[in-house]
């Protein structure tokens, strides 16, 4: 199948492997590669039969406002959606999804927080604001990296991209550029931008991906995902995902999640009961708190 990124298809010669690295390896091995790499990628971190009552939960959830066709479990987009006709608040109706305990077990219980203080090499912790992302036909997020959002208070963050639906290529899964963590140009095009603060710049890069990844001579790293995979990145680590546009209309399930040393200065946006998120308009603000059928915002 091919890859999409804004209605063009990738060649096939710009496509890479993400490396696969193992969740036993010591910690050193694991900072090493993240080094090396700007990121780590794991397979079946997560048990699939968690991952499922989790999915299941969710999908039920869009399934009652009509996003998901019968039978729900399979996650296919019907087109509709009664989201707003149904609930008043959307950042509400979207914090009740992402703080569902089956999701929290995946995404801030022990499994993931035991590999973060492999990582770190020390305890730590997971934020609390956390980006559950429904991904239906025709969308995709830009070329972007994390250090705009969340480096406020600490530059010790990294993101957990985590897998709760099965994402092969036409899904639109996530894309790494390989070797952007060492872009220098980059580095310091977003040193010390906050995009809550810096409204005037965007955090997501305007450019065609595909040649910009050919000008540079990188490949475009991606898998075929299954549940329960995680992939896991730096905050300098340009990253982007394909389109979907899978023709049984089945939307793409993932979180993405972020960790830090527990002993580093918290940003109180997305720490605590009632986070504010990036903006601090709460879950109000995300693309996934938008009925199914609605375009997302760029920021
Ligand atoms: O899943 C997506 O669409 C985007 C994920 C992302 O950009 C991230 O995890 O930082």
């Amino acid at each position: 199948m091919d890859a999409i990124i804004n209605e063009k298809i990738v060649p096939k010669r710009l496509m890479g492997k993400l490396k696969e690295t193992f969740v036993d390896n010591s910690s050193e091995l694991l900072i090493a590669a993240l080094n090396r790499d700007g990121y780590l990628f794991f397979r079946n971190v997560i048990n699939p039969h968690e991952v499922e009552l989790a999915r299941n939960e969710i999908f039920k959830r869009l399934f009652e406002i009509k996003e998901l066709k019968t039978p729900y479990h399979e996650g296919i987009f019907s087109g509709l959606s009664t989201r707003d006709k149904n609930y008043e608040d959307r950042g509400e109706f979207w914090k009740s999804i992402s703080d569902l305990s089956t999701l929290r077990e995946i995404t801030n219980g022990k499994k993931l927080h035991n590999i973060f203080d492999k990582i770190f090499g020390c305890p730590s912790i997971g934020f609390d604001f956390i980006f559950l992302r429904p991904v239906a036909n025709g969308k995709s997020t830009k070329l972007h990296c994390d250090s705009g959002f969340f480096t406020r208070t600490t530059k010790k963050v990294l993101t957990c991209w985590l897998v709760l639906t099965e994402v092969p290529i036409e899904r639109g899964p996530l894309f790494i550029i390989e070797n952007s963590h060492k872009f220098e140009d980059i580095k310091s095009k977003f040193l010390n931008f906050d995009v809550a603060i810096h409204k005037d710049k965007k955090a997501m890069i305007d450019v065609d991906t595909i040649k910009f990844a050919e000008d540079r001579n990188s490949k475009i790293l991606t898998a075929n995902f299954q549940p329960g995979d995680a992939l896991i990145f730096g905050m300098h680590t340009l990253h982007g995902t394909f389109q979907n546009y899978a023709k049984d209309n089945k939307i793409r399930l993932t979180c993405d999640v972020r960790f830090q040393p527990k002993n580093e200065p918290k940003d109180p946006r997305y720490f605590g009961l009632n986070p504010g998120g990036t903006t601090g308009a709460g879950y109000g603000e995300l693309n996934s708190a938008r009925p199914l059928n609605e375009n997302w915002h760029n920021r």
